[in-house]
């Protein structure tokens, strides 16, 4: 089956961080397609993706990168498909180079930024998932009982102390 989630990032150094988007995609059964994709080392392949990335039938895009990250600001410009970023964090600066890259969007091209990190990275790949979940009966199931079993974990061990 034809993924309609791509995850897309600027290198594979990103993939221990962009693993995390994978991880829940995996759990919610949600295919997906991974790909490093440069915005500054291959850029004629950051256009050719992003512009068939429609007629490749993915409807949404996940894309990662640090630093001085342009992927998802150009990969937004060249589809109208939702693009999430997820700022990587850099050594340099911690990621703050990579969430201000990614979240100062210009008015007129989106991107939903999310958080710096792994958690950014586990996000966007569920918030693929809900998306998605508004034409996918079931997908939408799958998401109600991630989201009941993890209210019931913390809600059965509350103690801080214990593990
Ligand atoms: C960005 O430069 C990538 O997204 C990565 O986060 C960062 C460093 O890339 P490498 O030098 O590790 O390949 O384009």
């Amino acid at each position: 089956m034809q993924p309609k989630v791509a995850i897309i990032m600027g290198s594979k150094s990103d993939w221990e961080t962009m693993k995390n988007a994978s991880d829940i995609l995996d759990l919610l059964q949600v295919p997906y397609h991974v790909e490093v994709v440069s915005a500054h080392r291959t850029p004629d392949k950051l256009f050719s993706f992003s512009a068939a990335a429609v007629d490749d039938g993915y409807q949404v895009i996940i894309a990662g990168a640090g630093g001085a990250a342009h992927l998802p600001g150009m990969v937004a410009s060249k589809t109208r498909l939702p693009v999430l970023g997820v700022p990587v964090q850099s050594k340099a600066l911690n990621g703050m180079d990579s969430l201000l890259s990614i979240v100062q969007m210009p008015k007129g091209i989106a991107v939903g930024t999310l958080a710096i990190g792994t958690a950014g990275a586990f996000n966007a790949g569920l918030l693929a998932a809900q998306i998605l979940a508004n034409q996918d009966a079931e997908l939408a199931a799958r998401l109600d009982s991630f989201r009941h079993e993890q209210t019931e974990t913390i809600l059965d061990n509350p103690d801080p102390r214990e593990a």
